[in-house]
């Protein structure tokens, strides 16, 4: 059992290939629908979601995609359901299970909801056919936080959900993504990203995970996006570094969320983070939502059914 999560794992990252976070919120998908003009409704979920799976050769740069709960259940135009589709293509479905964030008592930072029923939600994803999942913790950057409470709630939240993920044959991405927003410096980011890090491993001990079948979904080391931008050596390096000191190298694999950075900014930084002359002991790669999404989008909302083509090309780009 406890294979069945290092090979899918080991498989999610193999030959270069990334993930594609394609599990938006309803809510979320609404602000990116308006944004192109679209009425938030799930058709209009289903037919852009349909759009970025069917791209031809998908399976040749995608291992999986996240997907959010209701389109575990939707279906292509044809019929087929999106993870038989998928599965055809060589793309394995993952699932989103947190339920979103919400702010902590007596603070003003962020914890996240969803381990209530998640041992019984998880066999029932694993019956629809998702094979990996999903958590994401967020933290935040300023003077004062990320606070101990923080840290400590989101790390032993995400490490229940990866032992009960691993419980359940599913392999648990864990997400503690620090986010970009603030005036800091790219050596604070590195210093909160090792806090968040360290505070996310002992977690994982503590519940037992099997590093060998997770995966590490961080965000990368750079500075705040109020202050001035790092070149992408910059951010590979400090990114490696950081990496180095504190995290195992027992983990799968590590898929980068692109955290608000542009398309042509997360892929030139994750570039450079592979070409530097270092040997990490584990694969890295990229699990994107915005930095592939974001063209694809709008080329969605600029032509009609029959110029879909259009839209795959611009995410396959
Ligand atoms: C795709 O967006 C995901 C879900 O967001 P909401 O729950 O807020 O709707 C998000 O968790 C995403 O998977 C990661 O943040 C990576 O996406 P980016 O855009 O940062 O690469």
């Amino acid at each position: 059992m406890v294979n069945q999560c290092r090979d899918i794992a080991k498989r999610l990252v193999e030959g270069g290939k990334g993930l594609l976070a394609a599990d938006e919120s309803n809510t979320t998908m609404g602000k990116r629908l308006a944004d192109i003009g679209f009425e938030n409704t799930p058709e209009n979920r289903r037919l852009f979601r349909e759009m970025l799976f069917t791209t031809p050769d998908i399976g040749t740069y995608c291992s999986g995609v996240i997907l959010f709960e209701e389109t575990l259940e939707q279906h292509t135009t044809e019929g087929t359901p999106f993870v038989k589709m998928l599965e055809k293509a060589g793309v394995l479905a993952g699932i989103k299970v947190d339920l979103g964030t919400t702010t902590l008592p007596n603070s003003s930072e962020y914890t996240t909801q969803g381990l209530d029923g998640l041992r019984t939600r998880f066999a029932n994803f694993y019956q629809k056919g998702a094979r990996f999942a999903k958590w994401r913790g967020v933290f935040t950057i300023s003077d004062v936080t990320p606070t101990e409470q923080a840290l400590y709630a989101n790390a032993e939240a995400l490490a229940h959900y990866s032992a009960l993920a691993q419980e359940a044959n599913i392999v648990p991405i864990v997400e503690p993504e620090v986010l970009m927003d603030g005036n800091h410096t790219q050596s604070r980011c590195a210093e909160v990203t090792e806090a968040v890090l360290t505070a996310v491993f002992d977690a994982l001990a503590r519940h037992k995970v099997d590093l060998e079948g997770i995966l590490l979904k961080p965000n990368m080391v750079i500075s705040g996006t109020g202050s001035k931008a790092n070149t992408a050596e910059e951010v590979a390096m400090a990114t490696v570094a950081s990496f180095q000191k504190v995290v195992p190298t027992k983990v799968a694999g590590i898929v980068f969320l692109s955290g608000g950075q542009g398309e042509v900014e997360a892929t030139e930084n994750l570039q450079a983070i592979n070409a530097l002359n270092v040997e990490n002991p584990w694969p890295l790669t990229f699990s994107y939502g915005r930095a592939l999404q974001k063209s694809a989008l709008e080329a969605f909302g600029q032509c009609g059914d029959e110029q879909r083509l259009n839209v795959q090309k611009a995410f396959a780009y």
